[in-house]
């Protein structure tokens, strides 16, 4: 491509995008777009720091927001994508985490939203937490429903050796029966919001590995096949 064509190209390049972001702007009204949506506002109630399943509408400003060279990434190290597990017995996630400074959340209950993110001034991170979130996917073509999930856990403790490590299942509920399985992080301002950065166009900061967990019996026949077929 000569140069004066690059030029061409990267300008209706960059009007599509501003043309694509200024049309979606204008679709609120100047009252939406305005930071005292919250004021006097019929349809939401104020964010109150309760968890409110009917929504609301909150007025915490966004707060500190990081440098480009201390966005979060998470990545979830074990199980491994695409693992096939035991039905019924407990496992552990573990999820690297960089630029966070973990083990900082308030409480989930009555202050959930009511502070703004928050940057360590020693370290340039941010200051929160992660969460793990399991659910079943019943389908390949349609995004499951929020509201259900097999597992959840806000990972509020700090990171040991860069790893936040989560059992699932417990002593009286084992694991995970049967089934195709999202895992996915979330991760977190100390108040629980997700984590804000500073630029649009980045890696993600939450993670997501599709497991299957199939019953003991399964699991030993299609590990059986596989050493199977490596031999033949
Ligand atoms: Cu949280």
């Amino acid at each position: 491509m000569n140069s004066r064509l690059a030029v061409l190209f990267l300008v209706v390049l960059a009007s599509t995008i501003t043309l694509v972001s200024s049309q979606s702007v204008v679709d609120f009204t100047p009252a939406e777009r305005d930071n005292n949506i919250c004021k006097n506002n019929p349809d939401f109630g104020p964010t109150n720091g309760l968890q409110n399943k009917n929504g609301s509408c909150s007025d915490t400003v966004q707060g500190e927001i990081p440098d480009v060279d201390h966005m979060v990434s998470s990545l979830i190290v074990e199980p491994s994508n695409g693992e096939t597990l035991e039905a019924n017995k407990n496992f552990t996630v573990k999820i690297s985490t960089i630029n966070l400074v973990t083990g900082f959340f308030d409480d989930p209950a009555t202050q959930y939203y009511t502070f703004p993110q928050v940057v360590d001034d020693k370290t340039g991170n941010i200051f929160g937490h992660s969460h793990v979130t399991i659910q079943l996917l019943k389908s390949f073509d349609v995004a499951p429903d929020p509201k259900l999930f097999a597992f959840f856990k806000g990972l509020n403790a700090p990171e040991v050796d860069g790893l936040f490590s989560q059992e699932i299942g417990s002593a009286t509920n084992n694991g995970l029966p049967p089934g195709l399985y999202r895992i996915c992080t979330m991760v977190a301002s100390f108040a629980h919001q997700p984590t804000i950065m500073p630029v649009a166009q980045r890696g993600a900061q939450d993670d997501c590995i599709r497991i299957k967990v199939v019953d003991s019996k399964k699991k030993r026949n299609t590990l059986n096949k596989k050493r199977n077929a490596k031999f033949l």
